[in-house]
């Protein structure tokens, strides 16, 4: 593996990682706040970045490179509300889904098809789950401060993680 490509899995392997513990604060903040709903998917949503970071992980050494695990930032820790949770949830999307790009970018450069041909798994991903945090954004943007409704939003939060499939083991 070019160590260009390498190098560049690896600073997207520290942003994964990163993503699941700021998933985690988040799921703490929640379930200390009175959302165990958006807690329960927050804490499943941690999950699916160490997922996301493992498979990279395997990915590396597979290919006769090695994973080097990076110092992380402490992830903020308290949020003003609901609203603040999730508008930062999608912020971080976003920033993801360009570091994606960009790492696809590095792969087409390198002229390493093959890397670039396994990250179509994580452009695919990070089109679902952008839409789908746009979605619970946009619930919870409606609702504003109305508690009933809020009270509803965890509610269903809860049942989307109840029903959502398990994370596959990499
Ligand atoms: Fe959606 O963050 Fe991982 O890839």
């Amino acid at each position: 593996m070019k160590s260009k490509v390498e190098s560049a899995i690896n600073e997207q392997i520290r942003r994964e990682e990163f993503s699941s513990r700021l998933y985690l604060s988040m799921a703490i903040w929640c379930e200390c706040n009175g959302f165990p709903g958006a807690a329960a998917f927050l804490y499943r949503q941690s999950d699916e970045e160490r997922m996301h970071q493992l498979k990279l992980v395997h990915y590396v050494n597979d290919r006769g490179g090695k994973a080097v695990l990076m110092a992380l930032e402490q992830p903020e820790g308290t949020y003003n509300s609901l609203l603040d949770v999730f508008q930062k949830v999608m912020h971080h999307e976003e920033y993801i889904t360009s570091s994606i790009n960009d790492l696809y970018g590095v792969t087409l450069e390198e002229k390493d098809y093959t890397t670039g041909n396994f990250l179509q798994w994580y452009i695919t991903e990070q089109i679902e789950e952008e839409s789908t945090m746009r979605t619970i954004l946009d619930k919870i943007s409606l609702v504003g401060t109305d508690k009933a409704g809020m009270f509803h939003i965890d509610k269903e939060l809860d049942a989307m993680t109840a029903a959502a499939a398990p994370i596959p083991a990499v």
